[in-house]
């Protein structure tokens, strides 16, 4: 059921966080201004074929001339907190000294949001690396992650006396495992062990910057966002279809939850990976990793069915839609993907009755309840972190009526349903402190450019106009009672 369940009204703890979040590249614009250079995103929104329909980041949503009217609206609809990123390209352009004009862009966006009595939380990584940094081996190179270090703590020199909440990185599976493995994100390679050694380099990055940061600054709160995703087996008899999940949960949930509370590598996964793992891991590397963090962030928005048992069918957790494969161009030439699944391209998504978004992923909120559960009895809870859900939400094709407004019941109901699994974890016992709405604006949805919507405001990308759909004006009501009603009603 996508709807709320329980015949009660659910009422979540009275200093339980709820806000909305984004990222710079998604919605900024200005690609350019004020001295930032190309990001890997810009580049790779130049190779054809890349992003749907040739869309790139140059202007976006223009939020960032239009901050101001942004957290004035994030206010109007009574949202107490903001997760945004802030753009390494805006900030150290070349990769290396800082950029006045870049760091006083968020200088004013971080005064805004205080005046607004929003709670700024920061996030220095969501996905836009300078594009000077790629041309030196991106993160397969170990010199970023000391890269990302300066660049962290030039950020905290001028935010920090008015920014509290520090998230190092956003999703490093996305970056490591489609940046470099499947191709689907920028930088758009395919190779198995420039993955993974992207995948360390990151991770490193995440505990230099932790320590970093924490030395400057004891009392912030820091921290790093996950994507995790549940994976059940088509048949629970089957030992291929168990070895399936066990394979999947490595590479997208252990392979980063073990090393940061744990301070090693799953040692399943190093089997499974042993013929494409690069010798990259040095004395002192996991260590330095498992920094202890105040909080957990979870993205999470799908989980799945899998088999890797051929006679059941179904497709691989590579494969995107047709018109997605060669980003809409026609090219025949165009850029080309394939499975991110390093160690598990032989696994297969069985398709259930449940219902799906217009990314196509099939909608699970039992799967939050229990993932956070997990989480915080597993990992969190004995490392004294805090869990908060930093995404969720959905892309629907949105039909705006005549007026322009979007009365979009089933992103009210996705909402609702995921806002009820959190209650229910909360409930259980589980540490929960806020949800970020995934997201505030329709914006720039990475390889599928602006042909996917997700924000809770719609965006009229001829115009730029902001106009909140049903579901921000009922998000809201939940925001300021604190209270979910039945079947998600308020
Ligand atoms: C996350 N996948 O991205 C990001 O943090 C957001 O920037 C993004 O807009 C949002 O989720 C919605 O997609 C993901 O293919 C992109 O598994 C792709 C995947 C997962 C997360």
């Amino acid at each position: 059921s996508t709807t709320a369940r329980g015949g009660v009204v659910r009422r979540f703890p009275a200093d339980f966080l709820w806000g909305s979040a984004t990222a710079a590249f998604q919605i900024e614009g200005a690609a350019w201004e004020d001295g930032r250079a190309d990001s890997i995103w810009d580049a790779f929104a130049r190779v054809p074929g890349a992003v749907v329909g040739g869309d790139d980041g140059s202007v976006a949503t223009d939020h960032y001339h239009r901050y101001a009217a942004d957290v004035e609206l994030m206010a109007e609809l009574g949202l107490g907190a903001y997760r945004f990123s802030t753009s390494w390209a805006r900030i150290c352009p070349d990769g290396g000294a800082p950029n006045r004009a870049g760091l006083d862009f968020y200088s004013r966006l971080v005064d805004a949001l205080l005046e607004a009595g929003i709670t700024p939380w920061l996030t220095l990584y969501h996905w836009d690396l300078p594009q000077t940094l790629e041309e030196q081996g991106g993160w397969t190179n170990r010199d970023v992650a000391q890269l990302f270090v300066d660049y962290a703590l030039a950020t905290h020199e001028a935010l920090g006396d008015r920014v509290r909440h520090w998230t190092t990185l956003n999703e490093p599976w996305c970056s490591a495992f489609l940046g470099y493995a499947g191709g689907q994100h920028a930088p758009g390679r395919r190779d198995d062990s420039a993955a993974l050694a992207a995948l360390h380099h990151l991770l490193l990055a995440h505990g230099l910057g932790i320590t970093a940061l924490r030395e400057r600054d004891a009392d912030a709160s820091l921290g790093i966002t996950l994507n995790h995703s549940h994976f059940w087996p088509a048949d629970p008899d089957s030992a291929a279809d168990l070895d399936a999940v066990r394979r999947m949960d490595a590479l997208q949930n252990r392979l980063f939850l073990d090393p940061i509370f744990r301070g090693s590598y799953p040692a399943d996964a190093l089997v499974d990976l042993a013929d494409v793992w690069p010798d990259v891991v040095r004395d002192g590397d996991l260590a330095t990793i498992a920094a202890p963090i105040d909080v957990l962030g979870v993205n999470y928005y799908t989980a799945s069915v899998v088999t890797a048992d051929g006679v059941r069918g179904g497709v691989s957790l590579g494969d995107v839609p047709s018109d997605v494969e060669d980003g809409g161009s026609g090219d025949a030439a165009a850029h080309t993907v394939r499975s991110p699944w390093v160690g598990a391209r032989d696994v297969r998504v069985v398709d259930t009755a449940a219902a799906r978004t217009a990314m196509d992923w099939e909608v699970h909120p039992d799967a939050l309840r229990d993932l956070l559960v997990r989480i915080d009895t597993e990992y969190a809870r004995p490392a004294g972190t805090a869990l908060v859900v930093t995404e969720n939400g959905a892309a629907y094709d949105d039909e705006p009526d005549s007026d322009g407004l979007v009365d979009d019941v089933e992103r009210r109901d996705y909402v609702a349903a995921h806002l009820a699994a959190v209650h229910e974890a909360i409930q259980t016992g589980a540490d929960v402190r806020g949800y970020f709405l995934w997201s505030l604006l329709d914006n720039f949805e990475w390889a599928f450019g602006y042909s996917k919507r997700f924000g809770i405001v719609r965006v009229d990308y001829d115009t730029l106009r902001r106009t909140p759909k049903g579901s921000a004006l009922w998000y809201s009501s939940v925001a300021r009672s604190g209270e979910l009603g039945v079947d998600g009603a308020r």
